[in-house]
């Protein structure tokens, strides 16, 4: 038998330890999209973390580009040189102990909406993906082989619906057009539903009246009949109010997301309306679980390797909700290609993760990207798993120039919803609950 094969992948996995990481915040366009805490800038931020080995192979994550979390992103890069690209255990002992002192304010990346995630976690994130995509590029299997395997080939996706103006102001339109009220969300979720074949919709809710967006669901619901529906109003809801609006739409949607602030508001709400209710706010990290648990606060928890500390950590949370009887969905913010990746991977090897994906990836122009075209397509709502080494993309390096240098040129240093839709509408308030 010849073993010189064997010697040498080992000789090169001997050697596979981190040198250097590069972080390139890049920014791409981002339609008005309305949500309760404002609108979208026209450009959303990301960082994009490239993780370089000896072993001459280097590895990408992508992450929120906010300046106080590009700020933590340095901090803990500058503690990772050295550290085994296998042990991310390792990695995380040392951004913790890098993030130790960290006076840096903000950094959050969503604007407000979730804020209580555990900061160590939110800067691994990114580490973690890139060391997975490393050690998949290394051994030649892809990132889900090394999340215990897929369980499914392709990854269904929610078509997430929102309220929006036609352009930005003094901007030409984009070709979605407008939407404020049923008949423009139903014309978009058209749309949606046609081009990518999704399979589920959410409407992000919180920008009116609840009556208006109850109006909106029912429309959705009398267009398509059969799709599993959801709305998101981001706590925009009194316990009165979501109750109000849980039992009007019980029996017309999956879960209801997110209607009122906090774990207490959660659980008032839960004792009174029969369907599920869902959280990307009141459970956002390790600590948010037991208190909800006890509470009786939610039935379905969004998972977000962006916040929950990448991909592992999403696959330990997915225990942890299988345990208590939870149910597992997946949340999203504006991204690009290589988040997708990571999100497709992960929900592969996650056999509890059972309700299509959110993703965002439909309100992003499709020229605008870090990644070469072709590796991720939607087809009838959901995106193939990358059976390529580690992610299974690559990352277009050019594009990466260019979406840098629009970071520059864009003058957005961290994501402000309420700030832009202050400076639109000089008297607009942040209120949470708003109605
Ligand atoms: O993109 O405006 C948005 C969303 O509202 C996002 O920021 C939320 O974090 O999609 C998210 C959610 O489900 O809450
Ligand atoms: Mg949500």
């Amino acid at each position: 038998m010849n073993h010189a094969p064997a010697a040498q992948l080992q000789a090169h996995l001997n050697q596979a330890r981190i040198t250097g990481v590069t972080i390139t915040p890049v920014a791409f366009k981002d339609p008005p999209l309305l949500n309760t805490v404002g609108v979208h800038e026209p450009f959303a931020l990301r960082a994009i973390v490239e993780v370089h080995t000896d072993a001459g192979v280097s590895g990408f994550g992508e992450t929120y580009g906010d300046a106080g979390h590009i700020a933590r992103l340095k901090l803990a890069a500058d503690s990772l040189p050295g550290t085994d690209i296998f042990n991310i255990n390792s990695m995380r002992v040392a951004i913790i102990h890098a993030l130790h002192q960290d006076t840096i304010e903000g950094g959050h990346g969503m604007s407000g909406m979730v804020t209580g995630s555990s900061t160590g976690d939110r800067v691994l994130s990114a580490f973690d993906v890139a060391a997975l995509d490393i050690q998949g590029k290394l051994l030649g299997r892809p990132v889900s082989d090394l999340l215990g395997g897929a369980v499914r080939e392709a990854i269904q996706f929610s078509g997430y619906l929102f309220y929006k103006w036609a352009a930005h102001p003094g901007q030409a339109g984009d070709a979605w057009g407008e939407a404020l009220d049923p008949t423009g969300i139903v014309r978009q979720a058209r749309t949606m539903v046609d081009r990518y074949g999704f399979g589920a919709l959410k409407l992000k809710a919180g920008v009116f009246p609840p009556e208006e967006e109850i109006a909106a669901i029912q429309a959705l619901r009398g267009e398509f009949p059969d799709l599993p529906l959801r709305i998101d109003p981001n706590a925009a809801w009194t316990v009165e109010t979501s109750i109000r609006v849980g039992k009007e739409l019980d029996g017309v949607l999956e879960y209801l997301e997110d209607p009122t602030p906090g774990i207490d508001g959660m659980a008032a709400v839960r004792r009174e309306v029969g369907m599920p209710l869902a959280t990307n706010m009141c459970v956002v990290s390790f600590a948010d679980v037991a208190p909800a648990v006890a509470a009786g606060a939610v039935d379905v928890i969004l998972s977000d390797h962006h916040f929950w500390g990448g991909l592992r950590r999403s696959q330990f949370l997915a225990g942890i909700t299988e345990t208590f009887g939870l149910g597992l969905s997946m949340h999203s913010n504006s991204h690009l290609g290589i988040s997708l990746a990571a999100m497709v991977h992960l929900a592969a090897a996650t056999p509890t993760l059972d309700y299509a994906c959110d993703t965002h990836w439909p309100w992003k122009d499709p020229a605008e990207d870090v990644i070469k075209h072709g590796a991720l397509k939607f087809r009838d709502g959901a995106v193939e798993v990358p059976t390529g080494p580690g992610l299974g993309i690559e990352v277009d390096r050019d594009a990466l120039e260019r979406l840098h240098r629009q970071y520059l040129d864009c003058g957005i240093r961290s994501r402000d919803d309420t700030g832009y839709m202050q400076r639109i509408n000089s008297s607009y308030q942040l209120q949470s609950p708003r109605w």
